[in-house]
């Protein structure tokens, strides 16, 4: 959370976390086309290349009022490969709330653990309390023949009381609504801290 005071905006961070290919930038892809191009920035995807690589997407939404403060939403993507860890450290950085995209697919339920793991092993590391932060489950590819069921994907990679979505997010469902319930748990966590 960083707070302007003098343009009274507030920036709050959102982190669309997961494994290679679940549907992350498929999720800013639907999010980025249909909002209002009033309130939205452009879905920027960039890719540095230094000493070291740093690979997100990006995309800002400006709604709604916290406090008489006009909030910036700034969602991220991380890349899911296992040789981006730096970068997926990086874009955690000073996240106020995390979605983290599983994919449905049998195959992919090893990759989906794991992640979870890197997730919380990279909050710690960067500062974050992986218990508190507020967290939504996203089980996307709901259309393939051979998704697991959401019972066991919500025990195995949700937390308690954590919101969790169905999704198809190359149609759209479920998008929204993971976006509504991440940015309601971190407004709710905004306003208790300013
Ligand atoms: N069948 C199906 N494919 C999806 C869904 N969401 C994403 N995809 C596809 O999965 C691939 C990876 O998606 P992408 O958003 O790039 O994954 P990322 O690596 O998590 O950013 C793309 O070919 C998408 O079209 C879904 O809900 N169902
Ligand atoms: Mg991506």
């Amino acid at each position: 959370m960083f707070i302007n005071w003098k343009h009274r905006e507030i920036n709050l961070k959102i982190v669309y976390y997961g494994p290679a290919l679940s549907g992350k930038t498929t999720n800013l892809q639907y999010i980025h086309a249909k909002t209002n191009p009033n309130i939205r920035g452009d879905l920027v995807s960039l890719k540095t290349r230094g000493d070291r690589t740093i690979y997100f997407d990006f995309l800002q939404l400006e709604l709604g009022q916290i406090a008489g403060l006009k909030p910036r939403f700034n969602l991220y993507t991380v890349p899911g490969q296992v040789y981006y860890v730096g970068s997926r450290k990086l874009v955690l950085q000073g996240a106020d709330g995390v979605v983290f995209v599983a994919d449905s697919q049998w195959n992919r339920m090893q990759a989906n653990t794991e992640m979870i793991r890197n997730m919380e092993h990279d909050l710690r590391e960067m500062g974050h309390n992986p218990h508190t932060i507020p967290l939504v489950l996203q089980c996307n590819k709901r259309d393939l023949p051979d998704a697991a069921p959401v019972p066991l994907m919500r025990q195995q990679f949700g937390r308690n009381g954590a919101p969790c979505f169905e999704s198809i997010a190359t149609q759209g469902n479920g998008v929204f609504d993971t976006l509504k319930a991440i940015i309601n748990l971190v407004v709710n966590q905004a306003q208790q801290r300013i």
